[in-house]
């Protein structure tokens, strides 16, 4: 929003009606004079664009109200930095929380459009890799309804994530281009413009009598453009705002050189300026350690923290009100060079001193890890962020050299906690810590479930802990119930208003009314028909999408998630050949009828990974065709896993599968909406799972495997997998069929190396958990077969998941860390 707008008392518009026939005729409106088509002739984009912009009108009125309200009541700003957000669509959401999906539908369909369709063609907006860009995400839309002023800032890339190609079952990666058609819900504000510089030197002024002043004169520069998209909260309470920078260069173009004729030459600054913003990178908790990143994450740091500065010094004369009025949360260490780059701005462009600037800094930044995995923790070697940083390298010399004194003056620590919480990495080639920074700049450290968040005190920053034991505290994930329940799952949503009314609409945890239905035989059977017309648009997408049939009645067993080692997509893989195998000897049994369904991508560089979605489309394909199995057991792979995906699969899942090694998944956020949406876990004590069952009860889950300590103890005293391995007889011959080409009949080495890396080390745990899984699953298979006992389960998961909103998550980070 223009913020200036706030600053004078102008007429405001009156907002607009929302009756059918308005909307209807502003359809007709929009299409002729804003796209220039003839409803007789404009396609089915077209009506699409139409829609989204009259829809959009309704929100700017909210918008705009919201802006002026927080510039009355000098509220609290909260900033949240992510370089990813994994929004999806944006058109039922905006719509169902504005209040107006029967107006539009009917408005629409007086126009012979059916809503349904065209908000079936708009592009799922996937700038983010995964859990942490979907959390943004969440928190974007419940910050909105729970009414905090927010703002999300990101990159606006011009290629999201890579769309997903199965060839041969092996993964291709091919450019996605969401802004192909152009994008309806943005505004770009060229007004809201501000260099950003790389590179160069550092000048020092003065230093004999007064203080030394520092001056950056950067070598490049380049200007980042914003782009704002409305954020509309349930209900339309609050309209927030996603800024979104793009890189522009300062000359579009060097005449001089394209009048000499180098039309190439001419271009090279604009394009090297365009490419910052281009792509967002794949990588998914394993980190991209390229120059670009890091050009990035210093882009998108340094617009946010002036444009957040700007804002504030229109408002307040200076800057040390800051703390009090400004919450800036850092998604990750990706936006931690923001440390650095608030203290330039503060002492260099503004001129307070170090140690104001610095209490300035730590009372306004705030920090969420996601990941205790060693090779995600980001580090950049000292050469190229000195090259890139020069003046932001001093600064976190500056910064290293005032807390290492702390530590060893107050804390007498010893050379060993020194060197562990230094910013600089002094093993092997000297790097740049960036968790070291984010956890040192800022008040507070937050890990994302409650076991994530114990685990960081004892391990990653152990010693960062014992120096500031009061900053690490636990806020876990949730994911927000519109998106998550009421829109993808109508059926369901309509169903629980009946029983139970609907106040959980306001207040998720409502839910828990539901409880008193559990047992209800009538309701199970209503329960259960909506899980059954869900499995059946599931099975034809993956009939019309994959020509495969699936049977509706048989079990839906789904894990989607990014493919990695720790999630163990290979001993769910394992598990149904070892399954497959019984099928086949012991024909005569009871085997209850599964499709285990699969999606995710793997990052492009992630050879293991790639390896285990080629092993999943061969297995299916060995599988699906072999007749011994009678159709009791089927494989898929769907490919393209998204937003717009998991909306349809999680409604349609059975059971869900959150089976990592405990103590490597943070947090997990598809285990809750599975969970919300009526399915049964299988999974381990890890992430969020561990609150989970506390939540619905240990009963209503089926728990398996060893604890995060166990994995600890077992890592501790030498795992043995092939000793493992030999005791099983199912698992050894699950894994002898793998890797001696049962599945790979053209080419039966292709999976010798995922399997003796399994023999040999097995990190992951898969040996040691594999018998407790495949009971586990057995243990479902009798659940199960008794639906009274399933379904009674089911509706328990669906009525105790309420704590798990985002709105919850929210409230905790607004009281507890931004005091908002
Ligand atoms: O964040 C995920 C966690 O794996 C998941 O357990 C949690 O629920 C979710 C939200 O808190 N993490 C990520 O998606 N990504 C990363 O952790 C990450 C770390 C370093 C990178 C890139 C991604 O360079």
């Amino acid at each position: 929003m223009n913020d200036s707008l706030a600053a004078v008392e102008i007429p405001q518009p009156t907002p607009r009606s929302t009756r059918p026939e308005i909307l209807a005729e502003e359809i007709i409106e929009r299409l002729t004079y804003r796209i220039g088509k003839d409803a007789k002739v404009a396609k089915p984009h077209d009506w699409l664009t139409a829609a989204i912009l009259v829809v959009r009108d309704r929100i700017i009125d909210k918008w705009m109200e919201s802006t002026r309200r927080v510039y009355k009541t000098g509220d609290k700003r909260v900033y949240y930095l992510s370089l990813e957000f994994l929004i999806g669509r944006l058109m039922r959401d905006a719509v169902s929380n504005l209040g107006v999906m029967q107006e539009l539908r009917d408005a629409l369909s007086s126009l012979g459009v059916d809503l349904h369709v065209i908000a079936g063609l708009e592009p799922d907006a996937a700038l983010g890799n995964g859990g942490l860009g979907r959390l943004a995400a969440c928190f974007m839309e419940s910050m909105a309804t729970v009414d905090i002023p927010a703002y999300g800032y990101g990159i606006r890339y011009v290629h999201g994530l890579f769309r997903q190609q199965m060839a041969d079952g092996w993964q291709v990666e091919l450019p996605e281009t969401w802004l192909a058609h152009g994008n309806p819900w943005e505004f770009e504000r060229r007004e809201s413009s501000y260099e950003i510089g790389f590179g160069g030197s550092v000048e020092t002024i003065g230093g004999y009598d007064e203080p030394p002043r520092y001056v950056w004169k950067p070598a490049e520069r380049v200007i980042a453009t914003a782009y704002d998209t409305p954020v509309v909260g349930w209900r339309a309470q609050r309209v927030n705002t996603l800024r979104l920078w793009s890189a522009q260069p300062i000359d579009p173009i060097l005449l001089d050189a394209f009048n000499a004729g180098d039309h190439i030459g001419a271009l090279r600054e604009s394009n090297k300026a365009e490419a910052l913003t281009r792509v967002l990178y794949p990588a998914d908790a394993n980190p991209a350690g390229q120059e670009l990143r890091l050009r990035q994450e210093y882009f998108f740091s340094s617009a946010s923290l002036q444009d957040i500065l700007r804002r504030h010094l229109q408002q307040y004369p200076d800057f040390s009100t800051l703390p009090d009025k400004v919450a800036i949360q850092l998604n990750d260490t990706h936006p931690a060079v923001s440390i650095a780059e608030m203290m330039r701005l503060l002492t260099d462009v503004h001129g307070l001193e170090f140690d104001d600037a610095w209490e300035i800094t730590r009372g306004t930044f705030s920090y969420t890890n996601h990941t205790l995995l060693p090779e995600a923790l980001e580090s950049w070697p000292v050469p190229l962020f000195e090259r890139l940083l020069p003046r932001h390298m001093q600064i976190v010399y500056a910064i290293n050299a005032k807390i290492l004194l702390e530590a060893r003056k107050a804390k007498s620590f010893n050379d060993q906690q020194i060197r562990a919480i230094s910013l600089i990495d002094e093993n092997g080639d000297r790097r740049v810590r960036m968790g070291n920074l984010a956890f040192i700049g800022s008040h507070s450290i937050n890990g994302v479930s409650a076991l994530h968040t114990d685990l960081m005190k004892v391990t990653v920053f152990s010693d960062l802990h014992t120096l500031y034991p009061e900053r690490i505290n636990n806020k876990t994930n949730g994911i927000t119930p519109r998106r998550w329940l009421m829109q993808c799952n109508p059926g369901l949503t309509s169903l629980i208003r009946e029983a139970i009314g609907d106040r959980f609409l306001d207040d998720t945890e409502a839910l828990r009314a539901l409880d008193a239905f559990a047992e209800d035989s009538g309701f199970q059977e209503k329960f259960a028909a909506v899980k059954h017309a869900n499995k059946v648009q599931l099975a034809n997408l993956v009939g019309s999408r994959m020509g495969v049939r699936l049977d509706p009645s048989a079990m839906f067993d789904i894990q989607i998630k990014r493919i990695h080692e720790y999630k163990r997509q290979l001993l769910n893989i394992i598990e149904a050949v070892a399954l497959y195998d019984q099928i086949r000897s012991r024909p005569e049994l009871d085997w209850v009828p599964r499709v285990k369904l699969f999606a995710g991508k793997a990052a492009p560089s992630y050879h293991n990974a790639k390896l285990i979605i080629k092993l999943a489309n061969d297995v299916a394909r060995v599988i699906n065709n072999d007749p011994a199995v009678r159709g009791l057991l089927k494989v898929v792979f769907i490919p393209n896993y998204n937003v717009s995906l998991a909306e349809v699969m999680v409604p349609a899942a059975d059971l869900s599968e959150q089976i990592s090694t405990a103590g490597m998944e943070a947090s997990g956020t598809g285990n809750m909406k599975f969970a919300l949406n009526g399915a049964l876990t299988i999974g381990t004590l890890d992430g969020a799972n561990v609150e989970m069952r506390d939540h619905v009860g240990a009963e209503n889950m089926v728990i398996f495997g060893l604890t995060a300590e166990e994995v600890a103890s077992v890592r501790a005293e030498g795992h043995e997998p092939r000793a493992i391995i030999e005791r099983s007889k199912e698992l050894s011959q699950a894994l002898d069929a793998i890797a001696s080409g049962v599945f790979s009949p053209d080419d039966r080495s292709r999976f010798t190396g995922l399997i003796d890396g399994i023999y040999n080390h097995d990190w992951f745990m898969v040996t040691a958990d594999f018998d407790a899984y495949a009971a586990a699953q057995r243990t479902v298979d009798q659940i199960w077969t008794d639906p009274k006992s399933w379904y009674s389960k089911t509706i328990r998961n669906t009525a105790r998941m309420g704590w798990f909103s985002s709105d919850r998550t929210i409230r905790q980070y607004a009281s507890e860390i931004w005091r908002a």
